[in-house]
């Protein structure tokens, strides 16, 4: 099997290369220039016809025309690596309901926190709101994804929670989030992995 991720120089395919990273799972990285708009031509548009990144071609597996699996979006590239061979969804006892979990804070990231962040300046009110509510659910747990399960080890959520997160005080330098001690206190460990320098730092 042989991984390809697409993806530009600061952008979200930062938070797949960070999670392979973690994971230490061999991939080979395509960065395009997208200053110059490589990413709105072919052959990219091929990979995805909506010319944003990141993408991912697996040629261990084969997609609808029969060539290798093509995929765009962060979150659904993030789900395809999770549930990978030795992925994180290998324990039966738990493995569909984890399954859903991560598809739940893919998507919570993505469509929920992500916007909020984006119009953060504007409506700072609604990103205080689920960041109240972050900084509860981190009270109960390492990770957001503990809870019955104990400590379930490093996930694709996690990579891409604290990668938003992590965003926060960088886009918005002018966010208090003094009020949110354990968001504060993610940030500085997320930020400090080894993993994160090598896949977030590029
Ligand atoms: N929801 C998508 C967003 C993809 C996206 O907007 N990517 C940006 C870079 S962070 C992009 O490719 N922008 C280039 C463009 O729209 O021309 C995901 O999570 O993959």
């Amino acid at each position: 099997m042989a991984l390809t991720l697409y993806g530009g120089a600061r952008s979200r395919a930062s938070i797949v290369r960070w999670y392979l990273e973690e994971k230490g799972i061999a991939y080979s990285w395509h960065q395009l220039e997208m200053a110059a708009g490589e990413h709105r031509t072919e052959p990219f548009l091929s990979i995805n016809p909506f010319g944003k990144v990141p993408a991912l071609v697996d040629d261990g597996l084969s997609g609808p025309d029969g060539g290798p699996l093509k995929l765009f979006e962060s979150g659904a590239i993030l789900l395809h690596l999770a549930q990978g061979p030795g992925g994180e969804f290998s324990d039966p006892a738990t493995a569909d309901a984890r399954r859903s979990l991560t598809a739940q804070w893919l998507l919570f990231a993505n469509a929920t926190l992500g916007p909020a962040l984006i119009a953060g300046k504007e409506k700072p009110e609604e990103l205080d709101r689920q960041l109240a509510v972050l900084e509860e659910l981190l009270g109960r747990g390492s990770s957001l994804l503990a809870g019955s399960w104990g400590d379930p080890g490093w996930g694709a959520a996690d990579c891409v929670l604290q990668a938003y997160l992590a965003y926060i005080p960088l886009f918005l330098p002018e966010h208090d989030l003094s009020r949110f001690p354990r968001i504060g206190a993610t940030i500085a460990a997320a930020t400090a992995r080894p993993a994160y320098l090598r896949g977030m730092g590029r």
